[in-house]
C-alpha cells in the first residue's frame, strides 16, 4: 500500500506561523508528524501555537532568523534536544520586495536573497548531518511562479527563487544516495498575506488589476489557497515520493501551461 503517513515524524516548517508554511505544517500533523516552526518575532510564534492550537495541533514553536547559522544551529540542536531529530524540513520562510529594479537599493536586493535563497541553504546544511544519521530525510523547498518566469518589480524575489531551484537540485544530487530526496513545490498566485497587495479592492470597488490578470492566465480561473498545497506537501514530504528527488512540483491551477485569456 502507498505510504502517505507521517507518523513518528518531526517535520519543521520555518515561517510557519500563518500563511502557506502554517497550512503545510497543519496537513503534516493530520499525516501523524510532530510540528515544529520558527518566526522572527516571539510574539508571531505565540500567535502561531494559539492558531495551531485552536486546531488540536501542539505544535512546538521557536523564534529564529533562518539568516542567522548561529540562531539556526541553535534551534536544530534544541528541537533535536526537546522534539527530536528532524526528519522533514520544509524551507518555506520568504520575504518578497516589488520594486522596479533600477530603483532597488543592493542591500534590498540583498535582504530579499539572503532570506529566500542563503536561509533554505543555512537550514539545510543544519539539518542535512543528522539526516544522514538517520538514514534519510525530506527537504522541500518552497519555490515560485518566479522559479520560472519574471515580471516587473520582482527581480530579486525571482533571482532568489530561481537560485532555490537549481539549490533544490543541487542538494538532491549530493545528498541523494543518503536517502535524502529534496524537492520543489511552486506554488502558484496564492491568496496569503504575501499576496494581499495584489489582491487589494480599487478605490471604485473594482477588483485590482493585478487580480483580474492573475484570474485571466489561470485555467482554474482563480487564485490559489494555501489549502491547494496540502496535498501535494504531504506526498512529497511522506514515502510514497521516495524516488522523486530534484523536481518542483508546480501547484498553479495550470499557469505555467497556459497563455492565458484572450481579453474580450
Ligand atoms: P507570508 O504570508 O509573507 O509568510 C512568510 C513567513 O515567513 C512569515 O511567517 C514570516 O514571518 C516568515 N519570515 C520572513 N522572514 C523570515 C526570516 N528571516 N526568518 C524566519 N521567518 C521569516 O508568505 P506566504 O505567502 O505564506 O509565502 C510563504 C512562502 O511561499 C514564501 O517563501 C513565498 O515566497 C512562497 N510563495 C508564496 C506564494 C504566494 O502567492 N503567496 C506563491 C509562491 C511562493 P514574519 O511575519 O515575522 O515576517
Ligand atoms: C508577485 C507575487 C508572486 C507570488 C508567487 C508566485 O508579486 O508576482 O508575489 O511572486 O508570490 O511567488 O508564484
Amino acid at each position: 500500500m502507498v505510504n502517505f503517513s507521517l507518523e513518528g515524524k518531526v517535520a519543521l516548517v520555518t515561517g510557519a506561523s500563518y500563511g502557506i508554511g502554517f497550512a503545510l505544517a497543519t496537513a503534516f500533523a493530520e499525516a501523524g508528524a510532530k510540528i515544529v516552526f520558527n518566526d522572527i518575532k516571539q510574539e508571531l510564534v505565540d500567535k502561531g501555537l494559539a492558531a495551531y492550537k485552536e486546531k488540536g495541533i501542539e505544535a512546538h514553536g521557536y523564534v529564529c532568523d533562518v539568516t542567522n547559522e548561529d540562531q539556526v544551529n541553535a534551534m536544530v540542536a534544541k528541537i533535536a534536544e526537546e522534539v527530536g531529530p528532524i526528519n522533514i524540513l520544509v524551507n518555506n520562510a520568504g520575504i518578497i520586495k516589488r520594486i522596479p529594479m533600477v530603483e532597488m537599493t543592493a542591500a534590498e536586493f540583498r535582504q530579499v536573497i539572503d532570506i529566500d535563497l542563503n536561509g533554505p541553504f543555512i537550514v539545510s546544511k543544519a539539518v542535512i548531518p543528522g539526516m544522514i544519521k538517520m538514514g534519510g530525510g525530506k527537504i522541500i523547498n518552497i519555490c515560485s511562479m518566479m522559479s520560472e518566469l519574471g515580471r516587473e518589480t520582482v527581480s530579486a524575489y525571482a533571482a532568489a527563487k530561481g537560485g532555490l531551484k537549481m539549490l533544490t537540485r543541487n542538494i538532491a544530487s549530493e545528498y541523494g544516495e543518503y536517502n535524502i530526496q529534496c524537492n520543489g513545490i511552486g506554488p502558484g498566485y496564492i491568496a496569503t498575506p504575501q499576496t494581499a497587495p495584489l489582491r487589494e479592492r480599487q478605490a471604485d470597488g473594482s477588483r485590482h488589476p493585478f487580480d483580474s490578470f492573475i484570474v485571466a492566465k489561470t485555467p482554474a480561473a482563480r487564485w490559489g489557497t494555501p489549502e491547494d498545497l496540502m496535498g501535494p506537501a504531504v506526498f512529497l514530504a511522506s514515502d510514497a515520493s521516495n524516488f522523486v528527488n530534484g523536481h518542483v512540483l508546480y501547484v498553479d491551477g495550470g499557469i505555467l501551461a497556459y497563455i492565458g485569456k484572450q481579453p474580450q
